[in-house]
């Protein structure tokens, strides 16, 4: 039975089509049970339906503070019973009482090559510092914002000519391999969050897999 598995986003939603994608083609063994959108219009929501896959969407302004939103969220994912969440651009910060109710079982994507450059704006932060390398990371989500456990990165070489928007669009098609990739491992079970720590093949991971693309 492949693992249940429901997507969030709150914008275009190019890495939710490289699951969708990924999954149609049968390269990704996965059991895509909902979308769901902290936007109204977020154009991921028109590829999830045109898709065939369930979809939801709360705003949060409609809430007093973040755990009452991350309840309503939570309620309603629950209603698809998925048993992984993927944020793809999901750009609210999630609550302690989401993560822990969700413990092990969340994954995010983050567009550095972590521990390096958490937080915003990490493409031109890049180039100002002159990095070699740049990439993406796929990590379970805890507490700690892009702190969890890593999985997998991608990295690519930096071109120093290149603008942030270049960078970017280069490190997204990094990321539509490498996220359908990490979240098959932890739906197949070959990876795994035990006590805080990314397990592979049954050891301890004290680094993400690491491929490097051109
Ligand atoms: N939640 C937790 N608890 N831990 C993480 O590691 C999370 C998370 C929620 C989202 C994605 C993350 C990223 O990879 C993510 C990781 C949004 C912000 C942010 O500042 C920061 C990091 C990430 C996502 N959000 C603002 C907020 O107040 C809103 C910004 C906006 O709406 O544009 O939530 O980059
Ligand atoms: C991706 O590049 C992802 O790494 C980044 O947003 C983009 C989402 O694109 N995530 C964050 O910055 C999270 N704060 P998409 O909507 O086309 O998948």
């Amino acid at each position: 039975m492949p693992c249940r598995t429901a997507i969030l986003i709150s914008g275009s939603g190019t890495n939710l089509q490289s699951f969708i994608d990924k999954v149609g083609d049968g390269t990704l063994d996965l059991d895509l049970c909902l979308v769901f959108s902290n936007k109204p219009g977020a154009f991921g929501l028109e590829r999830a339906r045109k898709a065939g896959i369930p979809t939801a969407c709360i705003e949060h302004g409609d809430f007093d503070d973040r755990e009452s939103f991350d309840r309503a969220v939570a309620a309603v994912i629950d209603e698809a019973r998925p048993d992984l969440i993927v944020l793809a651009g999901f750009m609210r910060i999630l609550s302690p009482w989401f993560v822990q109710y969700y413990e092990g079982r969340i994954v995010n994507i983050h567009p550095a090559l972590l521990p390096k450059y958490p937080g915003l704006n990490t493409h031109q932060r890049v180039l100002d510092a002159g990095d070699e390398w740049h990439g993406s990371t796929v990590h379970f989500v805890t507490e700690e914002l892009d702190g969890g456990p890593r999985i997998l990165a991608g990295r690519l070489r930096v071109d120093p000519a290149e603008t942030a928007d270049e960078l970017q669009h280069r490190v997204q098609t990094v990321e539509h391999q490498i996220y359908p990739q990490a979240a098959g491992l932890v739906g197949s079970g070959r990876v795994e969050f035990v006590n805080g720590e990314t397990w592979i093949d049954g050891e301890v991971a004290e680094k993400p897999i690491v491929e490097t693309f051109d």
